[in-house]
This record gives C-alpha cells, structure tokens and sequence, in this order.
C-alpha cells in the first residue's frame, strides 16, 4: 500500500503497475531494469516535462500530422504504462498501431494486442503472422515488421526503443520519433525527432498538442517542423540534467 502522501508517491505507482504487467506476461523482466534507468535520468530532470521536451512534442506531432503513413510502436513497457493514450493519439493522428517486441513471443504480442483493445484499439498491426516482412541489416526480433504497419510507414513513433532499431528505420528512409528519458542514447541520438521525457507524460501531452495541431496549416506544420533541431534540443535536455546533478549535489534534497 502506497502512502498517499509519499513523496514519491506516483513513482511508486508506476512501479506497481510495471509489476502488475509483468504478472500479466504484458512486460519482461528487462523492462523493469529498462524503467530503472530512465527513472535515474528522470530524476535529474526533475521528473517534470521540460519545455525542450514540449517543443519536440509540437514538431513531432506535427510531423506525425504531416505523415502519409504513420505508425505508432507499442512494446510492454509502453503498452502498460500508456495504452489508452497510445489508443486516443493514433485516432487523432490517424496512425496506425504495431506491437514490436525485442523479447517477441506470440503469448507476448497476444497479451499486448488485448490490452490494446481493451482500452479502444479497433485494429492492432504487426501481430502473429502480419509481422511477415524483416527490416534489413537488423538482426534482433524488432526486425519483423507488418507490411502494412511500420514496413511500408514514412514516420514512426518509437517510445522506449533500442537504438539499432532506430538506426535501421533511419536507414530505410523513415523518420523516427522517440521518446527516451537518457539524451545520450543512441536512439535518441539517432532519431529525427527526440522527447527527452518520461513516455508516462510525453504521451498524454501529445494527445493534448494533437487536438490542437489537428486545424493547423500544411504550411503552419511544415514550419514546426522545419524550425526544430534535433541536436540542438539533445544539448538543452542534456544541460538540465547537468544543471539537476549541480542542483542535488548542491545540497538541494532531492525527494528519494
Ligand atoms: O517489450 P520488449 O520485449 O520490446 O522489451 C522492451 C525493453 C524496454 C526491455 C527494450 O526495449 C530495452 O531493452 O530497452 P533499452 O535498450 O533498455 O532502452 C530503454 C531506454 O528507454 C533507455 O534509454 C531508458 O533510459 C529509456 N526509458 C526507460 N523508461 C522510460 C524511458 N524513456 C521514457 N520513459 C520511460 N518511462
């Protein structure tokens, strides 16, 4: 039982979930050790959204409004942490949704597909045998793609990603948006678009923004798209954390 007044209170909760999903056969045992390290970099940034992560939110949705095909990549972490908003995002942006796993068991992708659906998902892609087609030079199970999901899509969202995918995506002539907590990876060093923030926050906040993009010029889009630096916003999240590491180690208590 989680104090409500604990100061890590929603942490906590997060935790419990992941927990929960791991009973579910939703998440693997790594996906635990996953969120630890995001947890860490989260903690430096003071586990808010910063507002370099809110300008890649606008580029990246507007990126995503511009797509002919986008796709969004669900694996367990993601799935249990935000399938409703994954759900809510992809109808606003008319995306379509794939189940990508590193640890790939059908068991797994079944799990995930109902939960999925459960929380409003109509047609879930890249399930059993629709994940027919393999992304060159990539040797993991990421690698099985559907035809009519991330295969033949211009923009992928990846939350929570491996950086070999993203460097093969990127090979194949897609843009690739992730979000990863860790600046220095080398999926979010590899994507077009980067949020440096955690997927528990950066999901519902693109829901929000595409609502509001949604009325928006091609132009208007374009030129969101146009104005954002990927390594310019790499640097601005990277000095947050070194300005949270000085902030801690400064004697400011942090809440752990
Ligand atoms: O469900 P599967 O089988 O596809 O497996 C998923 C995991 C997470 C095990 C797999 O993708 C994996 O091993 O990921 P990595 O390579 O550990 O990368 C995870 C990245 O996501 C790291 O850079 C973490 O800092 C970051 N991260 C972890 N939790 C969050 C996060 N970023 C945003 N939000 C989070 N909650």
């Amino acid at each position: 039982m989680i104090p409500e007044n604990h100061p890590r209170a929603e942490s906590l909760r997060v935790r419990d979930r992941l927990v929960e999903c791991l009973r579910r056969g939703i998440v693997v045992e790594q996906g635990l050790i996953a969120h630890g390290r995001g947890e860490a970099f989260d903690y430096l940034l003071g586990e808010r959204t910063t507002m370099h992560a809110r300008e890649a939110i606008r580029a990246a949705v507007a990126m995503m409004l511009l797509a002919e095909h986008p796709v969004i990549s669900v694996n367990g972490n993601v799935a249990c942490l935000c399938a409703r908003d994954v759900v809510r995002l992809a109808s606003i942006l008319n995306a379509r949704i794939e189940v990508n796993l590193f640890y790939r068991s059908y068991e797994r992708e079944r799990a995930i597909e109902m939960l999925l659906r459960e929380n409003g998902a109509e047609m879930v892609y890249g399930v059993g045998e629709r994940a027919s087609m393999s992304i060159p030079e990539l040797m993991s199970e990421r690698r099985r793609v559907d035809r009519d999901g991330i295969y033949m899509a211009d923009v992928v969202l990846v939350p929570l990603e491996d950086g070999d995918r993203t460097e093969a995506l990127v090979r194949m002539g897609k843009k690739v948006i992730a979000i990863d907590l860790n600046p220095l990876s080398r999926t979010a060093r590899s994507a077009t678009i980067t949020i440096v923030d955690n997927v528990t926050r950066a999901v519902p906040l693109m829901v929000d923004m595409a609502s509001r993009l949604r009325g928006a010029s091609i132009d208007d889009l374009h030129a969101i798209v146009n104005s954002f630096s990927n390594a310019g916003n790499l640097e601005a999240s990277l000095a947050v954390i070194r300005d949270g590491v000085e902030r801690l180690g400064g004697g400011e208590v942090g809440s752990s």
